[in-house]
């Protein structure tokens, strides 16, 4: 028998970025505002797959190692709060267009795999906080940090010892 994975497909976030994004989060936002995502843990997904069997895995890698798409640079300016989740979400007012492609590419993949994807529109973010299902303020604006993907990753969420953790399984560059 086969086991099953928690998986989704995401832009990992360099260890720089990480920290200082995390120092500005620890000025900007109040302890009870949410509970802060480890450094390690800020991603951008594009595409969540869910639990996955070994084989749709495998399937799943293949089809994404064939696709051809060029890398591209973000501007993490954007600041939301979303209540119902509980989120708080640093994203970007103007998504490139090869980030919006490369998500819809992979999400279209995923659901060909029978991989279930979410009707709602596709909106590119990094989860700052959870639990937030109170009000927070929001700051006015971020510093704007620039972000240059070359690369996506497969990522395992697991769940360990109380928390949660993120492995990154696979990667494939963004062309120049
Ligand atoms: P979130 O940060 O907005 O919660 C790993 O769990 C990643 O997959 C997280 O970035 C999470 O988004 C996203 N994710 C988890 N469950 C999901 C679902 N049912 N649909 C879409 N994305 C999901």
């Amino acid at each position: 028998m086969s086991s099953s994975r928690r998986l989704f497909f995401a832009l990992s976030l360099p260890d720089a970025l990480q920290q200082q994004v995390i120092r500005w989060r620890a000025e900007a936002f109040k302890p009870e505002d949410g509970r802060p995502v480890a450094a390690a843990n800020l991603h951008l997904t594009l595409a969540f797959l869910g639990e996955v069997s070994a084989q749709k895995e495998q399937a799943l890698k293949t089809q994404a190692g064939r696709i051809a798409q060029t890398g591209f640079s973000l501007n993490l300016d954007d600041l939301g709060h979303w209540p119902r989740p509980g989120v708080v979400w640093l994203g970007s007012k103007r998504p490139p267009r090869a980030l919006l492609q490369l998500a819809e590419l992979l999400r279209s993949q995923a659901a060909r795999s029978g991989c279930y994807q979410s009707p709602l529109p596709f909106h590119p973010h990094i989860t700052l906080l959870r639990a937030a299902t109170q009000p927070v303020a929001i700051p006015p604006g971020t510093p704007g940090w620039p972000f240059n993907a070359n690369h996506f990753s497969l990522y395992q969420s697991s769940f360990e010892q109380g928390r949660t953790r993120y492995h990154e399984l696979a990667q494939w560059p963004l062309g120049p």
